[in-house]
């Protein structure tokens, strides 16, 4: 089957949408760390409607910190993919064409930090997960302890983590009277800039206090919050577009049409204009930043847990289910009372478009794709919001089970005794924990002490254990269904 690449372009059908500019003549004006299918779903779409508009500055150069996988996918296509946006009434096909080309960090470090420090290099965004910033997640303090963290602290010709990659190049422009480029953090952690800001100022100190004073004054870290939901492309989704296209392409990627890209205005040099709809240039994230996370991903990881317990496959499926849907409102009501809406967010709006973009059918979005590093993502997801409540002395029924959920996920099994692997940075700490305790009470008691999960003022609070204690209880005896069907 011939391949997408520039010379089979021309021979593509003409229902499938083309780059119109002269990909020769575009430069990498940003460097992409962790180009999984979020990117390539995501930012890597606005910078394609800059080079559309005729700003040839803004390709990209992606690289990928672990395997070789997408590099393998993208470089045989000259970087060329497709994006499927699947409303639920039919596909639209974008073949994009603003990555340049995909590195491998392991295999060859120096060449990252080389792109990086290139004077064309004005932007670097990064999708390298929660636990790519080797953070604590109850703090954002650097996991000091780390071994690859040890390892930047101590040398960076060949650095092992983001935040060390970027030390390193922005050591190399320092020395070679280049400016810093803008770092754009598009994960889901709170003040994404502020911690990946610290991540790299923490290692540069190691590095002698000048370079850390030269990136705090000159470099920029703007907050951002991002959103689409983007579900990991299977062997079906590519031979189903096999068939569209009449060639192969590896490194396609399918997504809902919702976009939002919200960035704080703190650009230390040059940037696209930015205008495709759904992005926002702002002074202040933290806002939606915080509904997004807390809406949104909360209920993400509420549906993850309590669906995959109840072996449900996709979110779509779980919020069929009037309990589970009654469960994610439930959830809803609590978490709202806990934000500051920035102006121009109609939470009740947002709320039943959340509820929309759940049930599109043709995403397929697994439950367990979302289950993933729980550890990671539950103190902003559910944790904040369980935190600003109970000061308040509210309840926060429905937020303790989602949390009960996770612990009962931690377990590795599901409601029909079913085994799953447990895909967390904490997995083995979880396993250490639960391991020969099988009451709720004892289970409650083994997680809630993980300090770099829960904060002491959440693992101290009475009613929250007690909470999650009759919620976990619950699950054991009755499963995730009854549960919801019984809380509902
Ligand atoms: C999901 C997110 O996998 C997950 O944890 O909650 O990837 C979610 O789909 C995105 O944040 C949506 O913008």
């Amino acid at each position: 089957m011939t391949r997408l690449s520039s010379a089979t372009i021309g021979d593509l059908p003409s229902t499938v949408a083309v780059p119109s500019y002269d990909r020769s003549i575009v430069k990498s004006g940003v460097v992409h760390l962790g180009i999984g299918a979020f990117h390539r779903a995501h930012q890597a779409v606005v910078f394609e409607a800059a080079l559309e508009s005729g700003d040839l500055r803004w390709g990209i150069t992606g690289a990928s910190l672990r395997s070789a996988g997408v590099r393998d996918e993208m470089n045989p296509q000259d970087g060329l993919y497709t994006v499927v946006t699947r409303d639920g009434s039919g596909d639209s096909l974008k073949v994009m064409g603003v990555v340049r080309e995909v590195l491998v960090a392991p295999e060859n470090p120096k060449a990252l930090v080389e792109r990086l420090a290139h004077p064309d290099t004005h932007i670097v965004t990064l999708t390298v997960t929660e636990k790519g910033y080797k953070l604590d997640p109850a703090t954002g303090a650097l996991l000091a302890g780390d071994p690859d963290v040890a390892a930047d602290c101590t040398d960076l010709t060949a650095p092992r983590t983001a935040p060390g990659f970027l030390v390193a190049a922005l050591a190399a422009r320092r020395d070679r009277g280049l400016p810093p480029f803008t770092a754009i953090s598009c994960d889901n952690l709170p003040h994404n800039g502020r911690r990946l800001e610290q991540a790299v100022l923490a290692i540069a100190r190691a590095h002698g206090a000048a370079l850390a004073e030269w990136i705090e004054t000159e470099g920029a870290f703007p907050e951002t919050m991002v959103d689409r939901i983007v579900p990991a492309t299977t062997s079906v989704d590519i031979a189903g577009l096999e068939a569209s296209l009449g060639m192969s392409d590896q490194a396609m990627v399918k997504a809902e049409p919702f976009l939002q890209w919200v960035i704080e205005d703190r650009f230390c040099g040059p940037r696209p204009a930015f205008e495709t709809p759904g992005v926002q240039i702002t002074a202040s994230v933290a806002p939606w930043e915080e509904a997004k996370l807390r809406l949104l991903n909360g209920a993400h990881s509420g549906i993850a847990y309590l669906g995959g317990l109840a072996g449900i496959e996709f979110v779509h499926e779980v919020v069929a289910i009037p309990a589970f849907r009654r469960f994610v409102e439930a959830l809803w009501d609590e978490a709202e009372v806990t934000l500051s809406p920035p102006p121009g967010l109609d939470v009740a709006a947002y709320r039943s478009e959340l509820m929309q973009r759940f049930t599109n059918p043709a995403l397929q979005h697994r439950t367990r794709q979302i289950a993933m590093d729980g550890s990671q993502k539950l103190p902003q997801r559910l944790l904040a919001s369980i935190t600003a409540r109970r000061a308040k002395g509210l309840c926060v029924d429905a937020l303790a089970l989602a949390v009960a959920a996770w612990m009962r996920w931690q377990g590795g099994r599901d409601d029909s005794s079913a085994a799953h692997v447990v895909d967390d940075p904490l997995a083995a700490v979880t396993a250490a924990r639960l391991d020969g305790v099988a009451d709720a009470e004892a289970q409650v008691t083994a997680l809630l002490s993980i300090d770099a999960i829960f904060p002491s003022v959440l693992a101290t609070d009475e009613e929250f254990r007690a909470t999650l204690t009759r919620h976990l209880a619950a699950l054991i005896a009755n499963g995730a269904r009854a549960t919801a069907e019984a809380f509902a």
